[in-house]
């Protein structure tokens, strides 16, 4: 078995960039389906740093093609100083969100960690969603479907530089999984920067085990691997408890294959798990499958390995 890092869970309670209210009481939703004893029955050595603080959501509408931005730049800057504390610190750091724009502060981080280090990097988007808009073809201003452009260099500077003044990523660096919802402009748009989608129409049609070495290829032992968690990536049968749900995703066994097919790489580093919303959950149930996948995405299913 991998061991890994000591891991390091960082709440970041806020709904600040998504279309619903609610995904800011994701942090404890995860906490309460257990998460961290989950992943220290996996062996993992976990601490649970708390709570993020940041500005309270105004709920106002978009200003420029953005709503919130200064609350969401607040939130990404924390968000972008804790990831590199635990990074720099040796750690795994997971990112319990509150609802995906935080990712740009999360990637960011992990960029400039790596480009320090001269490491290659694989950024896996496990999404219904492309997150690839900008002001001008938002159909919302809600910065959660905008992280990637902005992590590509396309965005507000405040966003798009949140790490230094070359952007976070390139667009080569990215593999998208379970994309079935990409609005018209961001269609052109992923077009035009050659994003690497790996679709649900793609999935359907080849499966998920070969859609996954695709997305998997060329990791080696001194790559990063960042595996960002939108929880809408699953199917809503079995994950309402998210704001945006868009049916047709992968059911219980092609997301545990996912997580599986990551976990065999041996490369995870690092972690988000986003747009969790328990106001929409039944019982808990999407946070409690939410830890489960993630714990085969840590290995809990890899017999052969044990
Ligand atoms: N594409 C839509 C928009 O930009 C909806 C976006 C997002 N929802 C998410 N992110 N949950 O993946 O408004
Ligand atoms: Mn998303
Ligand atoms: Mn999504
Ligand atoms: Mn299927």
């Amino acid at each position: 078995m991998r061991t890994f890092p000591p891991v390091s869970l960082i709440g970041a309670p806020t709904d600040i960039g998504a279309g619903h209210r609610g995904a800011s009481m994701g942090p404890e939703a995860l906490r309460v389906a257990g998460l961290a004893p989950a992943l220290t029955a996996r062996g993992l050595d976990v601490t649970d740093r708390g709570n993020l603080a940041g500005p309270l959501n105004p709920w106002l509408p978009p200003v420029g093609g953005y709503r919130h931005l200064e609350q969401v730049v607040a939130w990404n800057r924390a968000v972008m100083e804790a990831v590199t504390a635990e990074l720099d610190g040796g750690r795994l750091p997971i990112l319990l969100g509150g609802d995906h724009c935080l990712a740009i502060g999360s990637i960011a981080a992990v960029a400039r960690h790596c480009r320090a280090r001269g490491k290659k990097l694989r950024v896996l988007w496990l999404d219904a969603h492309a997150d690839f808009n900008t002001s001008a073809i938002t159909p919302s201003g809600n910065v959660h479907g905008m992280p990637v452009a902005c992590l590509c260099g396309l965005g507000p500077q405040a966003l798009t530089e949140l790490g230094g003044a070359a952007p976070a990523l390139k667009p080569e660096e990215v593999r998208q999984i379970g994309i079935r919802s990409v609005d018209a402009g961001e269609k052109k748009l992923v077009r035009d920067v050659g994003l690497d989608i790996y679709d649900m129409r793609y999935i359907d049609e080849v499966g998920v085990k070969r859609a996954m070495e695709e997305a998997l290829e060329g990791l080696d032992a001194d790559t990063h691997l960042h595996v960002s968690f939108d929880v809408d990536f699953l199917d809503p049968g079995i994950a309402p408890g998210v704001g945006t749900t868009v049916p047709g995703g992968p059911d219980y066994r092609e997301a545990q294959l996912v997580m599986e097919m990551i976990a065999d790489t041996g490369r995870l580093a690092s972690l988000d798990i986003v747009e969790l919303n328990p106001a929409f959950d039944e019982h808990n149930k999407t946070a409690i499958l939410a830890v489960d996948l993630v714990e085969s995405l840590f290995g809990k299913s890899t017999l052969m390995r044990d």
